[in-house]
């Protein structure tokens, strides 16, 4: 730990001397961005547990038990960190007309602040594991450890920096509902508006009138060991300075092995309804070219549970966002 967090200090230290990109950190004395630095070394740990205690809820599918029981908590959380936390709640209709119960939850960090940004993640889990290789399986919901759960888990690490030691903006972090319940690999045609209801909605209703962010970062899939995240097309198309931004920031702390400096596939995800919402976004999500579905080997499968979370993968996602904020103003 010790190590980890004298390591991590020097490259915050390095960060904030080169910006991730822009010009950052020449007001800040070495002393306050010191104390800064140590206090918002990223745990892993903490992010690996956020994620187990979303599992541990249960499917979290709109309309259950589990589903209201996750919700609860994760506004409590983001409470207990500071923020102001609205719950956006609606009822959508899924592909085959079943109405959700949605809940968006919003977590405001100093939000009297004009200059901000925002980051999001979808909660919900999805009911179908229609990629299963056992097909009597693929009716069955899934666990979402990495679908799901990763990128809240690394955001309410995220949060609960944020809440110690608050950044030059605001920060908005969005827990987007009812993205997963997209139409099935067997329903055929154009689904892809069957996808992310709950951004859909916001994006339509957003929580403040005339909200404004200068850019989103959309975290999606990013706990399966070593796959890598690539260089989405609707993010590159819509904020290519953004992918830029977090790609150099990510090469810079050591990890351009992962965040690869290539095109990927366009992924239909919450990312596109905040573009619609006129805000530049990008998707960060882990993309494996090998594997034939173009997401980690367990996606939309029964297996995409706590044993296929990896740590470290949480750790270099906590690790590039938290250096992205701490060095914006
Ligand atoms: C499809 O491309 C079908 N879905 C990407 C969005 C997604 C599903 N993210 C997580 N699960
Ligand atoms: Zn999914």
């Amino acid at each position: 730990m010790k190590m980890s967090r004298l390591y991590m200090l020097l490259i915050m230290l390095l960060a904030l001397c080169v910006g991730c990109g822009n010009a950052a950190g020449t007001q800040s004395s070495t002393a306050d961005t010191a104390q800064e630095m140590v206090i918002h070394t990223f745990d892993a740990d903490s992010a690996y547990n956020n994620v187990a205690r979303q599992v541990a809820f249960g499917y979290r599918i709109p309309g259950t038990d589990a589903h209201k029981a996750t919700a609860q908590w994760l506004a409590e959380e983001m409470a207990r960190y500071g923020a102001e936390v609205i719950r956006q709640e609606a009822t959508v209709t899924a592909y085959d007309g079943t109405a959700l119960p949605m809940c968006n939850i919003i977590a405001q960090f100093a939000p009297e602040k004009s200059n901000r940004i925002l980051l999001a993640a979808h909660w919900d889990s999805r009911p179908y594991a229609d990629y299963d290789s056992d097909v009597a399986a693929r009716m069955q919901p899934i666990d979402g450890a990495n679908d799901g759960a990763s990128g809240v888990g690394v955001l309410l690490e995220v949060a609960r920096h944020i809440g110690a030691q608050e950044p030059l903006l605001g920060v908005d972090i969005i827990l987007f509902d009812a993205e997963d319940y997209g139409a099935p690999e067997w329903v055929d045609g154009d689904t892809s508006d069957t996808w992310a209801l709950g951004s859909q909605y916001w994006s339509t209703h957003p929580h403040k009138p005339g909200y404004r962010a200068r850019y989103g970062i959309l975290l999606d899939m990013v706990g399966a060991a070593g796959v890598g995240f690539y260089r989405e097309y609707f993010s590159e198309r819509y904020a290519s300075h953004i992918v830029d931004k977090v790609w150099n920031c990510a090469a810079e702390l050591g990890y351009d092995g992962l965040f690869v400096n290539q095109q990927g596939g366009a992924i239909t995800d919450d990312h596109l309804n905040i573009i619609r919402a006129g805000i530049p976004a990008i998707d960060i999500i882990q993309h494996d070219p090998t594997s034939h579905t173009g997401f980690f080997a367990q996606w939309h499968t029964r297996n995409d549970d706590m044993e296929h979370i990896d740590r470290s993968m949480l750790d270099v996602v906590g690790q590039v966002i938290m250096t992205v904020i701490y060095s914006e103003k």
